[in-house]
């Protein structure tokens, strides 16, 4: 498989740009060699500068889950191009894809769109600070928000990825007021709300988690997270920015039945374009100005081809049983992989909540940051390049989820279990 383009532009691009990339998660800094350079995609796959064709697992990290050009999607873009690319002033579009948000996801009473998951995040934490009038947040170990100052501590994802989980320029001023604990530690969440219950504003976690791998909140914790802020005041925040739309039309609240006060939303949400959103209850929304006094700001949020193209995406998933073929399709896959893994003598772990999912290369059940950080990244390292030289185009992190989309057909996933199987015997 010839990737010579791909390394020409590539090395263009490191001269133009740090890393040569515009986001770390793309720099297969985990995986060692170089990105591939995408030509186009269309459906589940991906084609590169070289020609080469490739079955997609990462959606552009989740956003493409009913697949690349998708003509609902084109269409609605197109149309919304007709019409002007920006205002800087309210659309119908707008309300459009509110009123698709409130009525999908549970906890949502009133929502503000902004232009990326850590837009949202970052939002949300000032508003569960200016609403409380406190100033600790709580997050997790492992769990990635987004690049929000003052939750870059103990981040997953590329951070993680790249051995920077506590970033260089984040100031003891500004990481001071955050508290960071193991996920799916109950203890030390009693602990922490025991010691500090009247200073916690808020609490922030992605309920399953996508950025040290695959890992849901276990029941006991996800019970004790939702008693203890309602007990002492603080604000749970659902980080829904992955789980939202992907593991089910209204997240991952809907499977936990826990409605979180605030539930921060992203990728689906924009179905490929830069969209974010944070909402939850009317009178802790009612606190963002201007119906309140908690700034919050953006020239393109809400912005009218990328609402389109969110609209278009939720309306698929909404009315076209998309989440029935997803399981079918998912399951069948998380099958394929374990009895590989298991044919091969490879210690794994196959953790998968709806159409996301993560294989550990690890002897452990990965319930938190502790036990993901054992895996085996060099045979994860190993692992994804069979896959890639196999045209299987896998999340280049032991940290990352792998994602499906309703385009993914059986073929598709046998052709994936039959070249994972070939890269497992290998390692
Ligand atoms: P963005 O700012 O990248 O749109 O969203 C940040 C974010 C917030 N919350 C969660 C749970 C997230 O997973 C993310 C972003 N996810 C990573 C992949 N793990 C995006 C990929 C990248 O950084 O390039």
């Amino acid at each position: 498989m010839s990737r010579e383009k791909s390394q020409q532009v590539f090395a263009r691009a490191q001269q133009l740009m740090p890393g040569g990339v515009n986001s770390p998660a793309r720099a297969f800094g985990a995986v060692g060699g170089q990105p591939i350079v995408i030509d186009h995609a269309d459906g589940a796959y991906l084609v590169d500068v070289d020609g080469n064709r490739y079955i997609d697992y990462i959606g552009s990290w989740g956003p493409m889950i009913v697949g690349h050009r998708h003509p609902e999607v084109i269409t609605a873009i197109q149309a919304a191009l007709e019409r002007g690319t920006s205002f800087g002033a309210p659309t119908v579009a707008e309300n459009q894809l509110a009123e698709l948000i409130i009525e999908a996801v549970p906890s949502v009473e009133k929502v503000r769109l902004v232009n990326s998951g850590t837009e949202a995040t970052m939002s949300a934490i000032r508003l569960a600070r200016g609403y409380t009038g406190r100033d600790v947040i709580v997050k997790f170990e492992g769990n990635y928000h987004g690049h929000v100052d003052s939750l870059l501590v103990a981040a997953g994802s590329a951070a993680a990825t790249l051995g920077v989980p506590d970033s260089p320029g984040v100031t003891p001023g500004t990481s001071q007021d955050t508290l960071t604990l193991r996920y799916n530690d109950v203890a030390a969440l009693e602990a922490a709300f025991a010691e500090h219950g009247s200073r916690i504003a808020g609490v922030i976690l992605e309920p399953v988690v996508g950025n040290m791998g695959c890992v849901p909140a276990e029941p006991a914790f996800a019970a004790a997270l939702r008693s203890l802020t309602t007990e002492h005041g603080a604000v749970l925040i659902f980080d829904e920015v992955m789980t939202g739309f992907r593991v089910a039309y209204g997240g991952a609240q809907t499977l936990m039945k826990i409605t979180p006060d605030i539930t921060t939303l992203g990728k689906i949400v924009g179905g490929g374009m830069p969209i974010g959103a944070y909402g939850g209850r009317q009178e802790i929304m009612d606190s963002i100005l201007p119906a309140g006094k908690v700034f919050q700001a953006g020239t393109l949020s809400g912005n009218p081809v990328a609402t389109a193209a969110g609209i278009a995406t939720l309306k698929l998933l909404r009315d076209h049983g998309v989440y029935e073929r997803l399981e079918t399709r998912a399951a069948q896959l998380a099958d394929g992989l374990h009895h590989a893994a298991q044919a091969a003598g490879v210690p794994h772990q196959l953790q998968r909540v709806g159409s996301m999912m993560t294989l550990f290369f690890n002897p452990d059940p990965v319930t938190d940051w502790d036990v993901s950080s054992k895996s085996d990244k060099a045979q994860f390292a190993k692992f994804f390049w069979g896959l890639m030289d196999r045209g299987v185009y896998w999340p280049c992190s032991q940290y990352e989820a792998l994602f499906l989309s309703d385009k993914h057909t059986e073929e598709d996933i046998a052709q994936t279990v039959a070249a994972a199987a070939e890269s497992l015997q290998d390692l």
